[in-house]
């Protein structure tokens, strides 16, 4: 038989995280397939894993054969070979059945690795600088200059494979051979480092040579040592020390291991200072060309301090590691005052820039300062950054060319102010490097409104510049923390843009760590001071049972629920415990920064109950514990009733009677059905009373827009979303912002500038409403059932004010596009869907109107089965592949296309 025309592509272990040195003993493994048929689909397939690549090669899997598995399944396919070890390599490959039963060709080979799993795997120590900071000295502990750490070593032969193992407490860059090994930057990220530090492994093999090799690290203090949050610095530990282990297999079978120690070398050099928020000062007097080659006279450097710490809670990495992921050119620049150049970079942006220069003299201190944004003489604004200084120095050593680039520190910003005398403009250059976490954008989106297109950028942005090792509320200020109610209002909207899977299952690992021992989770995770941010609080500390639903809907990912189940399970136990007949008190941020509208903090405290209650059933449910299923099923139903008792009167008015409150009734199911419709009245009624205007804060904006489109009033939503004045969306789009801005009214033109203590322009909260540009107006969903985009549905909800969305979303399956088009008497809309997946496609469709697929009557197409055939809508049901529907005017009637639902 022939082989199948459907390929095999973009293999990946543990939801496409980073796959060397993993830590996860069963990973899962996914795929994505390729054809060029419609309705193409997997009805089987067959993985080999393999020790070695020569195994693999010879179609032997040696650690696991799956055999031949009748399935469609392609995504989180569990290993289920022989144990897996420390160090193993894991090559593998799979081959699959179409829909007809061919057989497709081998796909590539892919490697994954196991990090070392057991505290017996580490013989390295943690190593720093003799001398210490003194303790008790904030101040000192801060101002610390980053160590340097080296040894040599001799090697008979290049080894076959060797693999660095490194990790620190504060932040390390290693070096091998004059070489930076890796990419990534701010390794090993942070978490709670009293409980669990990552370890990152790298192939180096290329790196080592035969005869003499060097190995070496530089370190900050990073957030373990350095500022956090508002709490200054030293959190987690004074003195910052690494970890480098280096393991080789030479081709005759022997292993040799180099590993840090009371053996190594160091010394302070070039780096004076660095500070996650208050910059790095650099002075390249102090270089020490060759530090990290062989040949390099060490012999003034110190003895290297051996820290006797244990290994618990070393893990292998978990999550995308942090890198420079992109680089911007500076737009523009000016010189608000004579020898003080401000750059704009055109966009808010997170990272630091790098400096080149030429011909500066010796000892020439030039300084680089941030600021998201300049008063109107030019000059930096930088009120809004509390104590955060986000300045680097550097000295020049007088060299032809000199490179400056920070490596412990990053900076919210978008200007640039420069100086110290490098020169004119012209002679010297700088680039904006943008730093985050590793995830592949997954969200395209254009439409007909710029102002549109302009503010899914800014939300872009918002999640590049906040998702850095953690999720933050914002990148500039001293604060950065990974606040739990923005993230999880944000996640949906995250997983639009790009694949948060594995950022998100390491962040909620952090969580877990953060909870308390009552059951509560965290308002911020990691937590560095638990006893002053505590318990979390309303629609903060949801986010550990919201988290992992989300990212179970828009991943098919169970095991994020069971691997925190009994976290989730504790939550809902300290929210009983906290509550009196199923009412919560009123307590917490509310719907915090909200304008002209007061939320009633229990209101919203009694609904995330409800809510999460609701969602740890289904989730209890999923993973098949049905006692627990019932029995939160009937807490969701005894907050709810207290809710209808407490807060909903007769006429389907709610406490407080802001937007937020209807908004979070009707999106949590709070309402008895009678009186659902006059709640949703009385919404809309807000808005329009209110010409069009919201009130929501950072959580009831994240529901507004989809409550909207469920009660049938997209119009109204439309409304919203094209609202130019103040508060809106596009009032901050239309006075230059280029990132969602903490407050609505972070600047107006009535009173300048919000107060400095509370206004960030790079807070992505107010930006959940990426979620329902996506979900609802772009229309690519999952099914509730089939979650995950097994079974996705295409549901454009179509407003007036857009003529068209051109949007595309890349699942697990491979991409989803939806496009709209309205014209008068006409709705074109193309859809393609990836192979291995299917589709359920609602058409909008008006009196008198019939429908088109590929230019023929639907009815005749033999690739789309029409069922439903309605005034408002026709429904079909499509296989994998692209498709072409018109719903076309038999006769043109001026018809509106509000109240499209
Ligand atoms: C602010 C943070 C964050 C918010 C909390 C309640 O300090 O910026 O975004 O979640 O307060």
């Amino acid at each position: 038989m022939a082989h199948s025309a459907m390929r095999i592509y973009d293999l990946s272990v543990e939801l496409g995280s980073f796959a060397l040195g993993i830590g996860e003993t069963r990973p899962r493994l996914g795929w994505k397939l390729r054809s060029d048929s419609r309705a193409e689909k997997q009805s089987a397939y067959h993985i080999l894993v393999a020790s070695s690549s020569l195994l693999l090669e010879e179609n032997c899997g040696d650690l696991w054969d799956s055999g031949e598995i009748s399935s469609d399944q392609s995504v989180h396919i569990v290993y289920e070979g022989a144990p897996l070890l420390s160090r193993q390599r894991c090559y593998w490959k799979l081959k699959a059945r179409d829909s007809k039963g061919a057989e497709t060709v081998w796909s590539e080979t892919s490697l994954w690795t196991m990090g070392l799993l057991n505290e017996e795997d580490y013989s390295a120590r943690f190593i720093g600088h003799p001398s210490s900071p003194e303790e008790g000295n904030p101040e000192a502990v801060m101002r610390q200059p980053s160590p340097y750490l080296r040894t040599v070593f001799e090697l008979d032969s290049k080894p076959e494979i060797a693999t660095l193992y490194a990790t620190a407490l504060g932040l390390y860059e290693a070096r091998l051979n004059g070489n930076r090994v890796g990419s990534f930057v701010l390794a090993p990220g942070w978490t709670d480092y009293r409980k669990r530090v990552h370890v990152q492994a790298y192939d180096v093999t290329t790196l080592l040579t035969e005869g003499e090799n060097a190995i070496g690290a530089i370190i900050g203090t990073g957030w373990y040592a350095g500022q956090v949050g508002w709490y200054g610095p030293g959190q987690y530990g004074t003195k910052p020390c690494v970890l480098l282990q280096l393991e080789m297999t030479f081709s005759d079978g022997t292993k040799r291991l180099v590993v840090s120690d009371g053996g190594w070398r160091a010394s302070f050099g070039p780096i004076l200072f660095s500070d996650m928020q208050d910059g790095e000062t650099y002075d390249a007097r102090l270089n020490m060309p060759g530090w990290d080659k062989p040949g390099f006279d060490d012999s003034k450097w110190s003895p290297a301090q051996s820290l006797d710490l244990p290994y618990t809670g070393l893990t292998p990495g978990v999550g995308p590691a942090v890198a420079v992921i992109e680089s911007l050119p500076p737009l523009a620049s000016q010189e608000p005052s004579p020898g003080c150049y401000v750059f704009d970079m055109g966009q808010n942006m997170v990272g630091w820039v790098r400096l080149r220069m030429n011909n500066i003299a010796e000892g020439t201190r030039i300084r680089l300062r941030f600021a998201e944004t300049v008063h109107s003489d030019g000059t930096l604004y930088t009120d809004n950054l509390r104590s955060a200084r986000q300045t680097d120095e550097y000295i020049a050593e007088g060299a032809l060319e000199e490179i400056f680039e920070p490596r412990f520190t990053f900076h919210g910003f978008r200007y640039v102010e420069v100086t110290g005398n490098p020169g004119l403009p012209e002679s010297f250059e700088l680039t904006g490097c943008v730093v985050h976490s590793e995830m592949p954008e997954t969200g395209a989106w254009n439409c007909s409104h710029p102002g549109v297109n302009r503010l899914q950028s800014n939300i872009l942005w918002g999640q590049k510049g906040n998702f850095l090792s953690v999720p933050t509320d914002c990148p500039q200020r001293n604060e950065r923390m990974g606040w739990t109610g923005d993230a999880q209002i944000f996640a949906g909207t995250a997983a639009y843009r790009m694949n948060v899977a594995s950022f998100f299952t390491k962040w909620m690992d952090d969580v877990e760590d953060a909870s308390f021992s009552n059951g509560a989770f965290p308002d911020v995770a990691p937590n560095p001071q638990p006893a002053s941010l505590n318990e979390g609080k309303p629609g903060w500390g949801d986010a550990g049972v919201i988290v992992p639903w989300t990212m179970f809907r828009m991943y098919g990912d169970k095991r994020i629920i069971e691997k925190h189940y009994q976290a989730m399970a504790d939550w809902i136990a300290y929210l009983e415990a906290n509550s009196v007949g199923g009412l919560r008190p009123d307590i917490g941020y509310g719907d915090w920064l909200s304008v002209n509208a007061e939320t009633p903090k229990d209101v919203m405290a009694t609904a995330y109950f409800a809510y999460s209650a609701r969602l740890m059933a289904r989730m209890a449910a999923i993973i098949g514990r049905r006692d627990d299923a019932e029995r939160y099923e009937k807490l969701f139903g005894t907050v709810k009733q207290a809710f209808s008792f407490a807060y909903v009167s007769e006429d389907g008015r709610i406490k407080g009677d802001t937007q937020a409150v209807y908004t979070l009734a009707l999106y949590m199911e709070l309402l008895p059905d009678r009186l659902r419709a006059a709640a949703a009245a009385r919404l809309a009624e807000d808005i329009e009373r209110r010409g069009g205007h919201l009130t929501t804060g950072f959580l009831g904006v994240g529901y507004l827009m989809p409550v909207l489109s469920g009660i049938g009033r997209t119009d109204l939503a439309y409304r919203l979303l094209l609202q130019e004045n103040y508060p809106s969306w596009l009032y901050s789009v239309s006075h230059g912002a280029t990132t969602i801005w903490e407050r609505w009214d972070g600047w107006t033109e009535e009173k300048g500038f919000q107060t400095p203590d509370m206004n960030s322009f790079n807070h992505y909260s107010l930006g959940s409403v990426g979620e329902w540009l996506f979900r609802h107006a772009a229309g690519i969903d999952t099914d509730d059932q089939e979650v995950g985009f097994k079974q996705i549905v295409i549901r454009p909800r179509i407003g007036e004010g857009l003529d068209f969305v051109e949007a595309a979303y890349e699942c697990s399956y491979g991409t989803i596009r939806s496009e709209w088009r309205a014209e008068p008497g006409k709705i074109s809309l193309r859809v393609t869907v990836p192979v291995n997946a299917s589709a359920r496609i609602h058409i909008p469709m008006r009196p008198g109107y019939r429908l088109l697929e590929g230019g023929i009557p639907v009815e005749e197409s033999s690739d789309v089965e029409l069922t439903t055939f309605g005034e408002g809508e026709a429904v079909c049901r499509v296989g994998s592949g692209s498709f072409e529907f018109h719903s076309v005017a038999v006769e043109w009637q001026n018809a509106s296309w509000e109240k499209a639902d």
